[in-house]
């Protein structure tokens, strides 16, 4: 069997019907709302890899330290043979997690972006030659069908995508992750944390306006995969903190007013001016929340390591 295996659990046409669901219901309820995970097409991809690289977007940068100090006790505590990783994207990150697990058999990148998977397979590969890649396309929200690789099993969720999801969403797809455990597998969540708001807002709206090219992103993708008329121009990038919730929302908030029309779902959106679409919010977390999140997913958090300055959190969850 060839070391490289991708296996799509999406029918092609899935991401389609998804979109256009999203679409028609975030953008007929009040106030307007798009998913984040539309984000990602080829440029979106290009663009938020971007992004991991602005002086003011620190998650990365801080996620990778704790990474690189700590993956030589990730793998004492979890003896890992199977890493699946899910939203793995460009899988950059995980190097220090393959590196560091000595009895790694298997190695299962789990994203809805298939050209990621490749990519990143391949080029583990390169490094890696022994080792099994069965990457997954699929939707990291939905319950997952794992392949038959030996334990124990560690799955990583990193970049604090996490906060991505509605503490409903969160509840249920924690849930979801508890049922891929058994006894002692493990679960490796990245978190960002609290912290003062001008820091968290600049990390949404760089000064190089590269995070607002991310979010109007999301109208070039409906615009070409949906047949509409987004005027990319006519909406502003707008990043806020949500301080009852704790989370950052981004908005694109219309200029003028404008009737948008989108063929594809033979539907006409009317903006009036200063309309705001919701296109993400991205959570921020405290120790104690997130304990209490697992333990009602059914885990148990057992290690918490921060960056240096504590600004991003990496815990090891048992079941
Ligand atoms: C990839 C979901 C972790 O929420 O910080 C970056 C996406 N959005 N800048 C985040 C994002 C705006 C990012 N995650």
């Amino acid at each position: 069997m060839s070391p490289f295996q991708l296996t799509r659990t999406l029918p092609e046409d899935a991401t389609s019907a998804a979109l256009r669901t999203d679409v028609r219901r975030g953008l007929t309820r009040s106030p307007k709302e798009l998913p984040p995970k539309w984000f990602y097409d080829a440029r979106g991809s290009e663009l938020f890899e971007e992004i991991t690289r602005l002086p003011e977007y620190y998650p990365t940068r801080a996620e990778r330290e704790i990474l690189a100090c700590r993956a030589g006790d990730i793998a004492a505590a979890t003896g890992a043979r199977t890493l699946v990783e899910l939203g793995s994207g460009s899988s950059e990150k995980t190097g220090f997690l393959l590196d560091a697990l000595p009895e790694l058999h298997s190695y299962v990148p789990v994203d809805v972006s298939g050209s990621a998977l490749t990519g990143a397979g391949e080029a583990l590969l390169a490094d890696r030659p022994g080792l099994h890649v069965h990457a997954l396309i699929a939707d990291f929200t939905r319950v997952l069908a794992l392949p038959e690789t030996p334990g124990p099993r560690l799955v990583a969720f990193l970049g604090g995508t996490v906060g991505n999801l509605l503490p409903g969403e969160r509840a249920d797809f924690l849930r979801s992750v508890r049922a891929l455990l058994a006894p002692g597998d493990a679960l490796l969540l990245g978190t960002d944390l609290v912290k003062d708001e001008r820091v968290l807002v600049a990390a949404y709206d760089d000064a190089a306006g590269v995070t607002a090219d991310f979010n109007r992103n999301v109208l070039a993708v409906v615009n070409r995969e949906l047949e509409a008329d987004f005027p990319l121009g006519n909406f502003d990038h707008v990043a806020v903190w949500n301080d009852r919730e704790e989370w950052i929302e981004m908005r694109l908030r219309a200029r003028e007013r404008a009737n948008v029309k989108i063929r594809g779902l033979d539907l006409v959106v009317p903006f009036e001016a200063g309309e705001e679409i919701r296109t993400e919010v991205s959570a921020k977390f405290r120790r104690e929340g997130v304990r209490s999140e697992l333990a009602a997913a059914g885990m148990r958090l057992t290690e918490w390591w921060t960056d240096a300055q504590g600004r991003f959190a990496v815990s090891l969850s048992a079941v």
